[in-house]
């Protein structure tokens, strides 16, 4: 089967650029190439470059993986993006990645790209762990390995905010102006997170770069939406089959997509209303709806899909107990919030368990329950903290902990940046408290948390009720 290249005919049911991909020329730089990225500005970007053509294309770059960069070449950066639902499956080849970067074998490409001054935007999604974020200062980790490698050797960076600070450090010699910065990982307030660690990281090499980022950046929040289970072979067979054409980066997801912008950028940008992007002046309630409501629950059912054995998020939902459990965890996380102006939360969360319910979305709890220490704080533990604070009971926030902390004990070999901690707390967990040796984590629990006997009690009680059944 020949691969899909720019010069693939493709079949007319499926959607391809509608504008001159041939004369798309690069404005942002995306730093994280993966599923989500694909599957979400990347399409955003396509239609936006489809209602108003501009130099807006993408320069897609992975920080480690080489392989995905390598495969984006061989198919002139174009891949499929295929909506499922139990309506049909619709097929996208999406235009607006113009080219495929690797920070293992091009860097130096990379940050001449960031310096110059046809870059406008530069775009994250590298998942919660690779900021080296540390949630007790809000500050920069100086212990996370790329943090460290950066703050010693910052011409020469490999993480995220060295890259970001690099990139503005050659713009500010040059008299350029800064490009914004816009985050779209599933952290609260997520770019004044990353113009903190940026400021920082660029205050220990220059003040003066650093005064300059905080006076003139533009590091606008964003919350994005979009369930991407991760590519696997069926993924690519659905689609060559579609195609007709060999497709390596293929990826299968939900119709639903939503984001939501601060309209601060610098330089312009894409026109991303044009794919229904939401601007804003405060994205705040709408990033705590999201986490609170969809990451969440996601990672109950991830948790609980993991304990019951249960491969994929619709398979806990076909559980009427479960589902209900997922339901009573949603409504109360929603009295944690304030009013989402434009948005009726009820109608929000019916369509949530749709989407959690989707037949033919194949989205794993495994891969949810990955990274529990990174997500559970602004998904569980800050509603939980606000909660006790209201006077209600933070019951079904206390279950999820113990979800969570009952997979630790029983996965040796979880997938979390903590591991060898979580691993220790797992071994030194005793019968009396349970739970203590992970409310003993440094910087994890909120100290509102790990100070209240009575909720700690309830996460034991939970746990107890895990191990009987
Ligand atoms: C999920 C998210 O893996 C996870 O932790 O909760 O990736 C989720 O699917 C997306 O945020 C949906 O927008």
């Amino acid at each position: 089967m020949p691969r899909l290249t720019a010069s693939t005919p493709l079949p007319a049911d499926v959607t391809t650029p509608a504008y001159d991909r041939a004369s798309l020329k690069p404005g942002i730089v995306h730093l994280g190439l993966g599923a989500f990225h694909r599957a979400h500005q990347a399409v955003y970007t396509d239609a936006a470059l489809e209602r108003e053509f501009g130099d807006w294309g993408i320069v897609g770059v992975s920080l480690r993986s080489v392989d995905i960069v390598h495969d984006l070449r061989a198919q002139d950066g174009l891949y499929t993006v295929v909506a499922r639902s139990a309506a049909g499956d619709s097929a996208r080849v999406v235009g607006s990645v113009v080219k495929g970067l690797s920070g293992t074998e091009d860097r130096d490409e990379i940050l001449s790209l960031m310096a110059d001054p046809a870059t406008k935007i530069v775009t994250i999604t590298v998942t919660e762990k690779a900021y080296g974020y540390d949630p007790g200062s809000g500050g920069l980790d100086r212990k996370h390995p790329s943090v460290a490698g950066d703050l010693a050797n910052p011409t020469a960076p490999v993480g995220v905010v060295g890259y970001i600070v690099e990139g503005l450090s050659r713009r500010h010699a040059a008299g350029l102006a800064p490009f914004t910065v816009l985050c779209c990982d599933n952290l609260p307030t997520n770019g004044r997170i990353v113009r903190r660690l940026v400021i920082e990281m660029a205050g220990a090499r220059d003040p003066a770069l650093a005064n300059w980022i905080a006076a003139q950046g533009a590091f606008p929040c964003s919350m994005v939406d979009r369930i991407v289970p991760a590519a696997t072979e069926e993924t690519r067979e659905r689609a060559e089959k579609l195609l007709g054409a060999a497709d390596k980066l293929a990826l299968d997801t939900e119709p639903f997509l939503q984001w939501v912008i601060e309209d601060h950028f610098i330089s312009g940008r894409p026109k991303w209303e044009a794919g229904g992007a939401l601007f804003v002046d405060d994205v705040e309630p709408y990033e705590k709806m999201k986490l609170r409501l969809l990451n969440g629950t996601h990672s109950l059912m991830a948790y609980l899909g993991q304990l019951k054995r249960l491969e994929y998020i619709r398979d806990v939902m076909a559980v009427p107990e479960y589902r209900a459990l997922a339901q009573q965890h949603m409504d109360a996380a929603a009295r944690t919030l304030d009013p989402v102006p434009g948005i009726d939360l009820k109608a929000y969360m019916a369509e949530l368990m749709e989407r959690f319910e989707n037949p033919t979305v194949a989205h794993k709890t495994k891969q949810i329950a990955m990274d529990g220490s990174q997500k559970l704080p602004q998904r569980i533990f800050a509603g939980a903290v606000e909660d006790l604070a209201a006077g209600r009971d933070a019951g079904t926030s206390a279950f999820v902990t113990a979800l969570w902390i009952a997979y630790a004990k029983r996965t040796p070999d979880i997938d979390d940046p903590r591991r060898e901690e979580l691993r220790t707390a797992a071994a030194k967990s005793a019968d009396s408290d349970p739970s203590a040796t992970f409310f003993d984590l440094p910087g994890l629990f909120p100290q509102a948390l790990t100070e209240n006997s009575a909720w700690r009690a309830r996460v034991n009680a939970e746990l107890e009720k895990l191990n009987a059944g």
